[in-house]
């Protein structure tokens, strides 16, 4: 469990999908919301498949990464406390975060915000990606993919990437199923219940509860912001040029 006063503003942040070959500005502009974040912020939870694909190596990490990774280590530094749940698509993140000073979560926590019991999750304990995500995490297939040549391993990823997205972009989950979730929730005592994965944003309230969805960096720059105990959804409209 992590205790937040209330007076602590979070960012919240998800599915940014940062591949290998994402291109510059993509990345870029990640930077600079971590810049609004290290100006603003006393907290960043990154919800989870920041990472299309990641594996972790014992001495490499990719080139294309390493910019993301410095300034978020830069924003640990600056005083943001970062939180880090992995996603189903970037499960096998491992060591390296913690050692940039980012505290790793690989399920659902709790954060307790000046006395509101708020739910934090990635999401896909919903859909079923998690028992994927618990196949694929386990010492076995991170043994055999360990003996790849990272480029080879990349070019992998790249080609279960484009399967992975053809095949969930038929997958839906209804807003009928969020808020089954969401009142189960509320029954065991959350006052909030947050979540990224869906990719799309959502948010139901019921007697001052609320499950927020922060939809989807990747394609709409949206992401979370609670500040004085509310919860926000914000687009991001910054670019690097
Ligand atoms: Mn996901």
């Amino acid at each position: 469990m992590l205790e937040l006063s209330v007076d602590k503003k979070v960012f919240i942040v998800s599915d940014t999908h940062f591949q290998d070959w994402s291109d510059e500005e993509e990345v870029e502009t990640f930077l600079l919301f971590l810049e609004k974040v290290i100006k603003e912020g006393d907290e960043l939870f990154l919800l989870g498949d920041i990472f299309d694909f990641y594996f972790e190596y014992k001495s490499y990490i990719p080139k294309s990464f390493f910019k993301i990774f410095f300034d978020l280590k830069r924003a640990v530094k600056e005083g943001v406390n970062i939180h880090y749940w992995i996603g189903n698509h970037d499960f096998w993140i491992g060591d390296f975060i913690g050692g940039l000073g980012i505290v790793k979560h690989l399920g659902p926590e709790v954060v307790k915000l000046g006395g509101k019991r708020i739910l934090v999750q990635h999401g896909d304990e919903i859909d079923g990606n998690f028992m994927v995500k618990k196949f694929l995490s386990n010492r076995f297939s991170r043994a055999l993919f360990y003996l790849i040549h990272p480029e080879v391993g990349m070019q992998m990823a790249k080609a279960v990437s484009r399967f992975s997205q053809a095949n969930s972009r038929g997958l839906e989950v209804s807003g009928e199923a969020f808020e089954k979730f969401a009142k189960e929730k509320f029954r065991e005592g959350f006052d909030a219940v947050i979540m990224g994965h869906f990719h799309k944003s959502y948010l139901y309230q019921e007697n001052g509860k609320t499950l927020a969805i922060f939809g989807d960096w990747k394609r709409c720059r949206s992401y979370g912001v609670i500040s004085n105990g509310n919860i926000f959804f914000k687009l991001f409209n910054q670019s690097p040029k």
